[in-house]
């Protein structure tokens, strides 16, 4: 029988809802910056969601909606400068956002890392986003300390292939010299639970308004969120008993069930 040791989290989606309100408006801001008439409405960004990483997500942009760029871009040699200027002015002003103190952590998230850490519970971070962007979450919203509460930090282009893929979860279990059967994973998306369960992890999944029509086949539980003792969560799928927030005690019987 396995013995619970870790728990590892997606980041966007699940740590914070920074989709909408945060990549989407430093996207949109480094557009304008550059003077590209460029907009990506809340619809639209959601509909480009599906490809993971900010640069990745740029180039589908510009294969759906302008070809004739793209093919002037490339023809140019100035494609790959583009997108790195684009993405890196998209984080300046994303973590800049973030440092404002744009972008709160989801229900019940500093809670139960709270508890986790209490119990000994080991701690990683297993995501698409670049890494400036995880350390500037955690500073503006648990403090500068925080960034150590977190053994390993996975993020962006560490690993050959963004989710869907497992590389990142298999990179984080690998630096933590853990086995899939000792962790609990958190995700958000299809895209996340492809990629936890792609390494074998049981996955725990907190839906958003981008992600609640996912597939979210395999996940030990869908719910709304983790909750708190006086905003319960609701179970979209699985079963948590009579639990009306996500505690440790909660993980370990689902863990073991
Ligand atoms: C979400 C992503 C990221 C962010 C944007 O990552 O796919 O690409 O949308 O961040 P996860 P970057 O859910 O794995 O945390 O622009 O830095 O990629
Ligand atoms: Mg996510």
């Amino acid at each position: 029988m396995s013995e619970l040791k870790a728990f590892i989290f997606d980041v966007d989606g699940t740590l914070a809802d920074t989709e909408k309100d945060g990549h989407r408006v430093a996207f949109n801001r480094a557009f304008k910056e550059a003077d590209l008439d460029w907009n990506w409405s809340i619809d639209k960004y959601g509909e480009l969601l599906s490809v993971t990483g900010g640069k990745e997500r740029i180039l589908h942009f510009l294969k759906l909606d302008h070809p004739e760029f793209l093919q002037q871009q490339q023809q140019a040699g100035t494609l790959d400068d583009l997108i790195k200027h684009l993405h890196g002015r998209k984080t300046h002003f994303y973590t800049q956002l973030l440092a404002d103190g744009a972008i709160p952590l989801r229900t019940g998230v500093k809670r139960l890392l709270q508890e986790m850490r209490e119990q000994g519970f080991r701690l990683a971070i297993a995501t698409t986003t670049t890494p400036a962007n995880v350390t500037s979450l955690l500073e503006s919203t648990l403090g500068k300390e925080s960034i150590d509460w977190f053994e390993v930090i996975a993020a962006g282009d560490i690993v050959p292939a963004k989710k869907p893929a497992a590389d990142i979860y298999d990179y984080a279990l690998e630096k933590m010299d853990l086995t899939a059967a000792d962790c609990l994973a958190f995700e958000d998306s299809s895209n996340g639970i492809q990629s936890s369960m792609g390494a074998n992890l049981k996955t725990v999944i907190t839906q958003n308004h981008y992600t609640e029509d996912h597939d979210f086949s395999g996940a030990l539980v869908v719910l709304d969120h983790l909750g708190e003792p006086d905003e319960p969560c609701h179970c979209i799928a699985g079963d948590i008993g009579d639990a009306t927030y996500i505690s440790v005690a909660a993980l370990t019987k689902l863990f073991a069930a």
